[in-house]
């Protein structure tokens, strides 16, 4: 395997909707390039980058995924990503590691929630963007309709730099509007080959329009440029494609290209384009980092001649191997066995079987230069998002900015004995995916995970089996209600008992009364004249506090209420500790029954996006929910709604909210405050706690 030096490089990643045709893209790419073998296909399972059996059984991509096209002498890494939302942060890592975000468009569909999201985070990391539009040769695909959409949905600034000849089952060519020649392509052929004509006499007036707009665009970007085309000046191939070149790198300029992968056409002029086009990691601006210890920024140039310097955006765990680590090198280069440095985590790495990967297939290389994308099994304690670099030099990158959960599910084993093995996978799934998340709550005593959709944890559950051999079942997450009081009550706690020698002797009487939500529990000693010893009422405290905890109706915790300990009495030789903390406890089972006792719940302050169309839709949903909308208001292109809605009725929102608004929508929550449940439902949950409870005791 050749290597290649970072001017040399080209890093893309490939981003878009799911199924716009980004891994058959990829496939195509590295297939015409010479530098696989085989033209996969996602719909037989032998797509390159779509390798893991999730990805072959379900014919989507779930992981991101690297291969590369050897191009006129250029080495193009390419990142496929995966377009479900669901599986958004690899999308991030992608593009993380990349130095320019190739956006596929499918022909037939245009811009959708996927290119948009993908869209917003390459324009918010000043990633240099071009567009390709996919699925050219399917029924109804319509390049300009297209084109259009992302003009006015998404940039102005997107410009094509070709055109196609023919569209849908009639698309066979492709005018290049540098060249200003046509490609014909050969019928049947593997590998984009193509017959090299003049423009057609009926698609003059098409290019003149084109070529018209891409001239202008050129001219903006240089006041040099500008001037002379305004002379009637003629501008060169190779200065109008310096000129874009320049306005990619900027952001000034998005170029659209075209084509299908399925029938190859349009890959050979992509690739030329993205070695054109694209800027090598070496003509990148440096990246910013931090010293290790250190909170002063240095920049990193993106030279060999500067300490080593990667990052680590990808972990995955291989039965067999171990832990992968994919990694792009920021600055300096790297020899295979080199001993590099992780200074968070203070511990060396050795960089054995130093590799770059094409698809699920790995090739040891002797060194990797600047810019170039790595990959390596078995570090010792380096994750995802980490830094690597010298002793000599340690610094730390920005880390990777990773979404949190939207959806928490609740797990456990099928069969007992697997539950330390179902720790372990989650922890490993945790490391190769970052918007992966896991706990024991102890108070529910369950263990929930979150992710960013229900699709996303159930590959979880699929991976735990086949990669861990757990076998886990997804469930609803149990609510941590609490109880409270709405009224006042007095009365009597008595413990007595005569067992032989030295019995128990306590008895209080207490007044139980409701406080404001939120303000927990207090004790008031109002024992006057030692009717109890000083020293044992903390024993009644105690006593009230351990009943509380148990609950009055429903077994919750009894929260916001006061306890005044006014009378009681004791005995000389009987009473202890232990008689006043029963006593506790039994004036409080005796007392808080007529208190009014109620159950509580936790609300959540919801804030929810959605597109002004689907506004109806979700404000009645929310209130089927027994939300209490709070108000809506413009947020950009969206609409944003606020409302107070039980986390017990949030169960499965983030699907629900997909579906109004078909993936556009968001929202985010946090814990509001704990309110009153009404009595219908109360009493739904109080039967659910006990079937909880008889089945906790029975086991
Ligand atoms: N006709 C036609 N079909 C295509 C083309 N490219 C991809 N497809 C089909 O479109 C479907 C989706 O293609 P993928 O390459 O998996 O799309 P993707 O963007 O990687 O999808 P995700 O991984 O889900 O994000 C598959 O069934 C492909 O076979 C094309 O150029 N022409
Ligand atoms: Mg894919």
């Amino acid at each position: 395997m050749k290597v290649y030096t970072g001017d040399r490089i080209r890093n893309v990643a490939v981003v878009g909707h799911g199924a716009s045709g980004k891994t058959s893209l990829v496939d195509a790419l590295a297939f015409v390039a010479g530098s696989s073998t085989r033209h996969g296909s996602v719909t037989q399972g032998t797509a390159l980058t779509d390798y893991t059996p999730d990805e072959i059984e379900r014919q989507y991509s779930i992981s991101l995924a690297l291969a590369h096209a050897e191009w006129n002498g250029v080495k193009i890494n390419l990142i496929d990503t995966p377009g479900y939302l669901d599986f958004i942060g690899d999308a991030l890592a992608g593009m993380s590691a990349a130095d320019a975000a190739l956006i596929v468009v499918g022909a037939t569909s245009g811009v959708e929630v996927g290119t948009e999201k993908a869209w917003e985070f390459a324009s918010e990391r000043g990633l240099p963007r071009l567009f390709f539009l996919s699925l050219l040769d399917k029924e109804n695909a319509d390049f300009e309709k297209v084109y259009r959409d992302i003009k006015d949905h998404l940039t102005p600034k997107v410009v094509p730099i070709e055109i196609p000849v023919g569209e849908g089952p009639d698309f066979h060519g492709i005018i290049n509007l540098f060249s200003r020649k046509c490609h014909l392509y050969k019928k049947g052929t593997k590998t984009g080959e193509y017959d090299e004509v003049d423009i057609p006499p009926e698609y003059q007036e098409r290019f003149d329009r084109y070529s018209q707009d891409l001239m202008e665009t050129i001219a903006t970007t240089n006041d040099d440029l500008l001037e002379r085309y305004l002379g009637g000046e003629e501008i060169t191939r190779d200065e109008a494609i310096q000129a874009i070149k320049q306005g990619v790198a900027s952001g000034e300029v998005c170029p659209l290209l075209c084509g299908s992968a399925t029938l190859t056409y349009g890959v050979r002029a992509l690739l030329a384009k993205l070695t054109e086009l694209v800027p090598a990691p070496t003509e990148r601006p440096p990246v910013v980092a931090e010293r290790w210890g250190d909170p002063t920024p240095v920049e990193l140039a993106p030279s060999d001649d500067s300490p080593f310097v990667a990052q680590v955006f990808k972990t995955v765990s291989e039965p067999h191997v171990g832990d992968v680590s994919f990694f792009r090198i920021h600055a300096g280069s790297v020899k295979n066995g080199a001993d590099v440095f992780n200074a968070p985590r203070s511990v060396s790495e050795k960089l054995n079987h130093l590799s770059i990967a094409q698809g699920r297939d790995r090739t040891e290389v002797p060194m990797l230069h600047v810019g170039d994308i790595g990959v390596v099994a078995k570090l010792k304690d380096t994750h995802t998002n980490d830094t690597l670099s010298t002793e000599a030099s340690p610094v730390v990158l920005q880390k990777i900015p990773f979404p949190e959960p939207l959806t928490v599910l609740s797990i456990k084993v099928k069969q007992r004995g697997e539950e330390d093995k179902l720790s372990t996978g989650l922890h490993k799934l945790h490391e190769e995916d970052p918007t992966f998340q896991h706990r024991y709550d102890a108070e529910l005593r369950q263990t929930l995970i979150g992710g960013r959709g229900e699709r996303h944890l159930e590959i979880i559950v699929g991976r735990l089996e086949r990669k861990f051999g757990v076998h886990a079942a997804l469930g609803q997450p149990r609510i941590a209600y609490r109880e409270t009081f709405k009224g006042k009550a007095e009365g009597q706690g008595r413990h007595k008992k005569q067992t032989g020698g030295r019995g128990q002797f306590g008895d209080c009487w207490i007044r139980i009364a409701p406080l404001a939500r939120g303000s927990g529990y207090e004790f008031d000693d109002k024992i006057k004249g030692g009717v109890i010893p000083s020293k044992y009422v903390p024993a009644v405290d105690k006593g009230i506090q351990e009943a509380a905890a148990r609950g009055v109706t429903s077994g919750y915790p009894v929260v916001d209420f006061k306890v005044e300990c006014y009378d009681g009495s004791y005995h000389d030789v009987d009473s202890n500790e232990q008689s006043f903390k029963m006593a506790g406890i039994m004036a409080f089972r005796n007392v808080a029954p007529n208190a009014k006792p109620v159950l509580l719940e936790p609300v959540l302050d919801v804030q929810v996006w959605t597109p002004e169309e689907n506004l109806g839709e979700v404000m009645g949903d929310l209130s089927s929910r027994r939300g209490q909308i709070l108000g809506s208001e413009r947020d950009g292109r969206l609409t944003k709604v606020r409302a107070y809605v039980p986390e017990a009725e949030m169960y499965r929102y983030a699907t629900q909210l997909h579906s109004m608004t078909h993936g556009r929508g968001g929202f985010q929550w946090s814990l509001s405050s704990y309110q009153e449940v009404p009595p219908d439902v109360a009493e739904k949950v109080r039967e659910q706690r006990k079937k909880e409870l008889e089945e906790e005791n029975g086991r």
